[in-house]
């Protein structure tokens, strides 16, 4: 049974008149039986940065990424405490914020964490209903529901905490039809482009690194708090002892729309690529956005042509007649996506390609995965060991053995 709330779009998606079937195509939906949901989600709202200078990360994500500015907060709009730009892709909103005032909190989360994600935040129908089962379970509420108003209307939110520092705001816009939230003002991006390609079109997933041994508690937090339910993608310990040393289990919102795979260090041969985070974002905090795009390739040359790096993937890979046998026939041949470094995955419902980015920051903390979905539903686990080798040879060259 199918009610309301799976086959609501949320205001980002709307405004970037992205249709449900185009939806599943990129991120992959699921229809399910929102009544019996106990913390009703309507899919992503907004992921809020902290950055060291949101002023220049601001025409970064513009310039190279592709995203429009559309709306600002600053001391010229009587905020004194920092800068906030928000831009967007497709359904995908970033907020970049940065601190103007020495004394702004955004400074003590910065020189702990570096430039990282302070919010996920999450678009509902009903914020009064999410904090109360949320507070019922022992979450640690943040901010009480409260209404803020501007002539644009007015938004419902609150706000949790989740792993380190980073937390859940939980976004009600069904009375508000402004640019981002009261207090901001509509500000367009005055950058011509050249071309109409999309880098990207939907947020796919935010994977979240925990300490050693806290995975399951995690897991358990979604699960109860906010009603999100397992997915069958995880890895064990075969993988981690092998390659890189990381569990993973991943929870998704019932529509699916919200999908976070959570990573733990495991101990194994080198040390952990999670250790590695953690040590540099001083805990836990969200690793890597996933971002959806229906043509990976002509994003992955437009992002190279802007300097963007990748991991790299061998010859090898591509030319490994065990992984040709079970990839099969893709939209492209083979040597398209070797020449890119993209990787692909199939399981028994579709493939999909994908490629991972360098830090995007100072830290070896933070990057993307692009990632292009036909059917498949799931996180490219075929690729981990691939991919954790290339990650281990980038930590080697960062002294990290
Ligand atoms: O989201 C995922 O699970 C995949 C795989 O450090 C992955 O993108 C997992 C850990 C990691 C990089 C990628
Ligand atoms: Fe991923």
């Amino acid at each position: 049974m199918t009610t309301t709330h799976d086959t609501v779009l949320t205001s980002a998606e709307r405004l970037a008149e992205l249709d449900l079937d185009q939806l599943k195509q990129l991120v992959g939906l699921v229809e399910y039986d929102s009544t019996t949901d106990p913390f009703p989600v309507t899919g992503w709202d907004a992921i809020v940065w902290v950055v060291g200078n949101a002023t220049q990360a601001a025409s970064y994500y513009q310039l190279v990424y592709g995203m429009d500015l559309v709306a600002y907060s600053g001391p010229e709009t009587g905020n004194r405490d920092h800068h906030a730009y928000v831009l967007e892709s497709g359904a995908t909103r970033f907020v970049l914020t940065g601190a103007v005032d020495p004394d702004s909190p955004l400074v003590e989360h910065h020189r702990a964490h570096g430039d990282g994600i302070s919010d996920i935040a999450l678009e509902v129908p009903d914020v009064d209903t999410c904090i109360e089962h949320a507070r019922a379970q022992g979450a640690t509420v943040l901010e009480e529901p409260h209404d803020v108003s501007d002539e644009h209307g007015t938004v419902r939110r609150a706000a949790i905490a989740a792993y380190g520092d980073t937390r859940h705001t939980l976004v009600d816009r069904s009375r508000y039809d402004g640019p981002y939230l009261p207090g901001f003002v509509e500000r367009r991006s005055t950058i011509k482009r050249d071309g109409d390609h999309r880098i990207f079109e939907a947020l796919d997933h935010v994977v979240g690194n925990v300490e050693l041994g806290r995975m399951d508690e995690w897991v358990d937090f979604y699960n109860r708090i906010m009603g999100f339910t397992n997915m069958a993608e995880f890895v064990g310990d075969d993988i981690a002892t092998e390659y890189s040393a990381l569990m993973s289990k991943v929870v998704a919102s019932g529509n699916h729309r919200v999908k976070f795979p959570l990573n733990e260090p495991a101990v194994g041969k080198k040390r952990s690529q999670i250790d590695e985070y953690l040590d540099f974002y001083r805990g836990p905090g969200a690793q890597h956005l996933a971002l959806a795009t229906s043509d990976i390739l002509a994003t992955v040359d437009a992002l190279r042509a802007r300097g963007v790096e990748f991991l790299d993937t061998p010859d090898s890979y591509y030319t490994d007649p065990e992984l040709r046998a079970r990839i099969g026939e893709v939209r492209v041949p083979i040597e398209e996506l070797q020449s890119r470094g993209i990787l692909v995955d199939r399981d028994e419902d579709g493939y999909l390609l994908q490629i991972f980015t360098k830090p995007v920051g100072d830290r070896p903390t933070v990057f993307f995965e692009l990632i292009e979905r036909h059917g498949s539903l799931g996180f490219g686990k075929g690729n981990f060991q691939a991919l954790f080798e290339a990650i281990e040879r980038e930590q080697a060259k960062r002294g990290n053995f």
